[in-house]
């Protein structure tokens, strides 16, 4: 019996469904008592320093906590609440952490990275622990701005380090109290395994002083990411199929494209070694989500068998219902977070929001985007952004962000720049994808997810044109999407950019490249790959 501080924000699914799978029955904290009485206790991080930090006060969860660590029981914490060990975080100024340990958790600095750090990095072990008993140096799945200082935390607490421009604290450990930065849950079958190690331990009473190992000459490095993306609709039979357009027209002979059935495709793609998989409801910007069961019950059946992280987009708006009951854009992203999804994806709204800004000058503190960052954190909020090449003969031409490019318009134009577009490409904006990024960064998105109306679906590879120019303009990751037609592709958008993921579709659907194929490919290449 495990029993899961569960304390209402973000995916909390998906540490419930990996303790199931590996064959052992969860309960929920009902109340401080039962953090002194569990006999094991997980406490997975979601969301902000603050509103975790919150959360366990107003629960009366925080001496509780503090005791059960002074008493070295069982204790395993993922994430943010690793991070709650200490004294505070630059992330919420003021808030107080549980101070176990010493210092203030910082964000990172290294300006050349992109923040946050998403992806699959290694752990340098700095001594021996059952929990990492069988660690084979796997690359393990991150999700963060801020880390805790290897100075910070002496030898009878630091258990691994990892590098991300500067070494930080990856993994705590003292007695029977275990930390990590980084999400077990979501880190595959090797993070299944520390998972098993930590519920099958048999904890010791006393506090056993581990071996130090040698100190390490080495780095680890962060895998580019490979995303299998599911375009998501419901057909005119009704029935909620996988689907693929070209330039976003899904339709062949009037009928919309059936590829497959979401839950197997993405667990097809699991096994494939996918480093995470995308769920675009493309069709949600018209349908109401709260009422959309059936993509709920697509992310909870896929959270059951699935352990890389999950995004969901489609629809991720404030609504009102026939009804005239109002749903912010945060109840239907909680909504999605409950049923399994690690990051939403917002698209047409993200446009909107911009749009407001740039007129107003000043944020609203409304937009979906600024909600769902504040009470999930930035790594939380991936925004979609589907662009088209508008030519133009000369940059003065336009007001917007051009770049000159090798691939002229069909009247000799050598510059263009990108038109954002809503409701999945049917309606262009007076917004480029260059003033959409970088004001979505501002307003708090951790993650941008590019797309190219002109190469989607088209096999020729990536728009690295597009993908250059966005990079450069922010400092959060960025996602290459669209126009992959083999495993080659992904080599050469990662040689020719600087962007952190590339994502695919068609190619993965019709099963012409397999995951394992795009890896293979980058390893010959030395590009860091999981
Ligand atoms: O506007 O917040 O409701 O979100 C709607 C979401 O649905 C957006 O993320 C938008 O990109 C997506 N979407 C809407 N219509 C379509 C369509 O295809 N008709 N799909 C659509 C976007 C693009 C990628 C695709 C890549 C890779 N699909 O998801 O997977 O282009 O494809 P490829 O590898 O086959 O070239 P909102």
């Amino acid at each position: 019996m495990i029993t899961l501080l569960d304390y209402g924000a973000g995916n909390v699914r998906s540490v419930r469904n990996a303790i199931t799978r590996l064959g052992y029955t969860v309960r929920d904290v009902q109340g401080p008592q039962d953090i002194l009485t569990a006999e094991k206790l997980i406490f997975p991080g979601v969301g902000s320093f603050g509103s975790v930090m919150q959360r366990l006060h107003r629960d009366g969860l925080v001496e509780p906590l503090i005791e059960r660590i002074r008493l070295n029981k069982p204790f395993l914490g993922i994430c943010v609440a690793l991070q709650a060990l200490f004294e505070g975080s630059e992330e919420s100024p003021g808030v107080a952490g549980l101070s176990i340990l010493p210092g203030q958790v910082k964000r990172f600095t290294d300006r050349n990275l992109s923040v946050p750090q998403i992806g699959w990095n290694g752990i340098i072990l700095h001594k021996e622990s059952p929990i990492l008993k069988d660690y084979q140096e796997q690359k393990l799945y991150f999700v963060h701005s801020y880390r805790a200082s290897v100075t910070d935390v002496g030898p009878d607490w630091l258990l691994s380090t990892t590098d991300y421009g500067e070494a930080f604290v990856s993994g705590v450990e003292k007695g029977n109290v275990t930390a990590f930065q980084f999400h077990p849950e979501k880190s595959g079958e090797a993070g299944l395994n520390i998972l098993k190690n930590y519920l099958d331990s048999q904890g010791s009473d006393t506090i056993t002083v581990r071996q130090s190992l040698p100190v390490q000459d080495k780095r680890t490095h962060i895998a580019k990411r490979i995303i299998a993306c599911l375009d998501v609709r419901t057909n005119d039979q009704g029935d909620l199929v996988v689907t693929k357009g070209d330039q976003y027209d899904v339709r062949n002979d009037g009928e919309v494209r059936n590829l497959g059935k979401p839950v197997e495709l993405a667990r097809r793609y699991y096994e494939e070694g996918a480093d995470e998989i995308t769920f675009l409801n493309i069709t949600g910007f018209r349908d109401f989500p709260m009422k959309d069961q059936p993509m709920l019950e697509v992310l909870q059946r896929t959270s059951e068998n699935v352990f890389v992280p999950l995004t969901i987009g489609g629809g991720i708006r404030e609504f009102t219902d026939s009804d005239g009951k109002h749903y912010s854009a945060l109840d239907v992203a909680a909504e999605y977070f409950r049923s399994g999804a690690d990051k939403i994806s917002i698209g047409s709204d993200a446009v909107y929001a911009v749009e407001e800004f740039l007129q107003t000058g000043k944020r609203s503190g409304k937009s979906a985007i600024e909600q769902i960052s504040m009470v999930y954190g930035a790594q939380a909020v991936v925004i979609s952004v589907d662009p088209r090449r508008v030519y133009v003969h000369a940059p003065e031409d336009t007001d917007h962000n051009t770049i000159k490019t090798t691939t002229p318009g069909p009247q000799g134009e050598n510059y263009c720049w990108y038109q954002c577009t809503v409701k999945g490409g049917r309606e262009g904006r007076d917004i480029d994808a260059v003033q959409l990024a970088k004001t979505c960064e501002l307003l708090g998105a951790g993650e941008i997810l590019l797309n190219c109306i002109d190469k989607d679906g088209t096999n020729s590879g990536f728009d690295h044109e597009l993908i250059r120019q966005v990079r450069g303009a922010v400092s959060i990751p960025v996602i290459a999407s669209s126009g992959a037609g083999s495993a080659q592709h992904f080599v050469d958008v990662f040689k020719a950019t600087d962007v952190e993921a590339a994502l695919a579709a068609g190619i993965f659907h019709r099963q012409e490249v397999p995951v394992s194929e795009v890896k293979e490919a980058m390893r010959r290449n030395n590009i860091e790959t999981r």
